[in-house]
């Protein structure tokens, strides 16, 4: 299961009682104030690590606390300070309050950490002034929190392209395959390694998306999260025209809907792959294409036949190193 969004509470702890105490002993005329302070209360730590994969753990546990500051006593003695609550998240998750949706910090880095609300300060005793002053309560929350996956390369095109076909193709993945749109509804991780060397790249494959899908038409644009720190993008056409449709107004509607969400998507290197190349249709298909987009970098592959998927390949784990720097 991929949990990608979690909404938890999280309270820190309570100041401890700053206290109230006189001592006197004879033969002093006056008693002294000894009342010590109390300690400070826990805070609740969200932190990025690299051994935690999922958020699948706030499923089961929404509310967490941290420890409350323990109270001063007499004698100057002070309280304990309250014991941090530390969550562990996987790198790449954002963590938003619920209440305005304002981002409180993007780890995106292992060992990252941010403290998202602080813990009381302790009550001060009667030791310092005439009478105590009160302790603070600890801050408390509804946080969001969002994962995006960190991937090398994102996969982008219509439902039923081929690119759930394509990440199986290259990678061990075992995304789901079918012969109508939507088929993947989830985003999935594929490595692909390369078998001269020890590199490797890391795929996502997210929903297809559609014409209009900023407007929430299909599965929406929501997912294309997920793709916002690939490094490369990699469409993937329907040379077959299926549904009548044409590939080089998918490629522009893709372009389209990828602008809508953030226009800094299009800054990234993009490689095309013009997929189910063995079917009839693709042939005049990839002759407008080509002729259109002269430019392009496409690559005509075939999921079915694997024809061209080892050159298509090569070049995202080439490209992929000449982008990583
Ligand atoms: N003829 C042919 N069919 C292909 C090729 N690649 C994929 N298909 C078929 O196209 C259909 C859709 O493939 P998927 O890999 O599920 O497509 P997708 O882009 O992941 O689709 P969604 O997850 O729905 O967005 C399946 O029936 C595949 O068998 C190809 O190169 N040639
Ligand atoms: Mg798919």
């Amino acid at each position: 299961m991929f949990v990608d969004r979690s909404k938890i509470q999280v309270k820190a702890g309570d100041g401890g009682k700053g206290c109230e105490s006189f001592y006197q002993r004879r033969p002093m005329r006056y008693p002294i104030r000894d009342g010590g302070d109390g300690g400070k209360g826990g805070d609740v730590i969200v932190k990025a690590a690299s051994n935690v994969h999922t958020l699948l753990d706030f499923r089961y546990r929404q509310h967490f606390k941290a420890e409350s500051g323990k109270h001063g006593s007499s004698n100057l003695k002070k309280g304990k300070n309250g014991k941090d609550c530390l969550l562990l998240v996987p790198p790449g998750t954002i963590i938003r309050d619920a209440a305005n949706n304002h981002i409180i910090r993007d780890l995106d880095k292992i060992d990252e950490q941010v403290i998202v609300v602080k813990g009381g300060k302790g009550g001060i005793g009667n030791n310092k002034k005439k009478i105590t002053i009160p302790e603070c309560p600890g801050q408390e929350m509804t946080l969001l929190l969002e994962l995006k996956l960190i991937a090398d390369i994102g996969l982008i095109g219509y439902p039923n392209a081929g690119k759930s076909s394509f990440l199986n193709a290259v990678s061990g993945a075992k995304s789901k395959v079918a012969a109508f749109p939507f088929s993947t509804i989830k985003p999935v991780l594929g490595v692909l390694k390369s078998k001269l060397s020890d590199s490797h790249v890391t795929i996502a494959d997210i929903p297809g998306i559609v014409e209009g899908a900023h407007q929430g038409k299909g599965l929406g644009i929501e997912f294309l999260r997920h793709i916002e720190r690939t490094k490369v993008l990699l469409f993937v056409i329907d040379m077959a025209g299926t549904d009548q449709r044409n590939p080089l107004e998918d490629y522009a509607n893709l372009l389209q809907e990828l602008q809508h969400y953030d226009r800094r998507l299009l800054k990234k290197p993009q490689i095309i792959a013009l997929n189910k190349m063995d079917v009839p249709e693709a042939e005049a298909n990839l002759k407008e294409f080509k002729h259109n987009k002269k430019k392009a970098d496409v690559f005509e592959i075939s999921c079915k036949s694997k024809k061209g998927i080892e050159k298509l390949a090569d070049a995202l784990l080439t490209m992929f190193s000449e982008n990583s720097g």
